[in-house]
């Protein structure tokens, strides 16, 4: 593995659950790197001379997990351009159990999974208020019903596989977003100790 000796975290959660918002707090706090599948995805498919470009702007609109070989690529190429972090938080990745296992074999196992447990309702809300400003393509309900089902349906069954294997570190949603990182926070102190 390129990458055994570095710490992986998966973070994990519906749309709109908060990944993101707390990933940006563990930079400032532990030095982390931050990779966003979605924010590398969202920049690959911007780039003129990308032959993905297309491809993924139909599987974001559609809610849709675009094919892991692009993925684990763009992932991989990002943790290589910061050789001197031993810390990742890969955010909104893996989605579904064939990327886990691709990503594990592949590039390194994550030492833990955050988990982000969001009521659907409160996602939703999240998800259309930020629409209003965020310009994201998948932020108006028809594609969020979507990355709903998707979830459900693939993504889930990965946070489920991890909790059996005692790896799955579950914060709440629930509460002002200081609320959610100190929680955050003091479980990402357990963990590096
Ligand atoms: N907010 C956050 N916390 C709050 C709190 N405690 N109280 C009140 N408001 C709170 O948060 C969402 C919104 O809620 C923000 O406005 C925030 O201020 C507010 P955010 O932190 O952005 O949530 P996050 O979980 O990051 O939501 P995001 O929309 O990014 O999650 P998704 O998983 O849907 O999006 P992602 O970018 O990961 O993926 C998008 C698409 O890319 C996927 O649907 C898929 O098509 C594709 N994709 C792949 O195909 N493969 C991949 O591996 C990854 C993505
Ligand atoms: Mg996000």
């Amino acid at each position: 593995f390129p990458f055994g000796q570095k710490t992986v975290v998966f973070v994990l959660g519906g749309p709109g659950s908060g990944k993101g918002t707390n990933s940006a707090k563990l930079v400032e706090d532990f030095g982390f790197v931050h990779l966003s599948a979605g924010d590398l995805l969202r920049e690959e498919q911007k780039r003129p001379v990308s032959q993905y470009g297309e491809l993924i702007a139909h599987y974001i609109r559609e809610g849709l997990i675009v094919p892991h070989e692009i993925t684990i690529g763009l992932l991989r190429n990002a943790m290589m351009s910061h050789p001197e972090s031993d810390r990742f938080l890969i955010d909104g990745f893996p989605r579904n159990l064939v990327q886990a296992k691709a990503f594990e074999d592949t590039v390194c196992k994550a030492k833990k999974i955050l988990f982000f447990d969001c009521p659907e309702k409160t996602m939703l809300d999240r998800l259309l208020d930020r629409g209003k400003t965020s310009g994201r393509t998948d932020d108006n309900i028809e594609s969020i019903k979507k990355r709903f089902r998707t979830y459900v349906h693939d993504s889930r069954p990965v946070i489920d596989a991890y909790d059996k294997d005692g790896k799955v570190m579950t914060v709440s949603c629930q509460g002002s977003p200081d609320d959610v990182y100190n929680v955050t926070r003091a479980k990402v102190t357990d963990l590096l100790q």
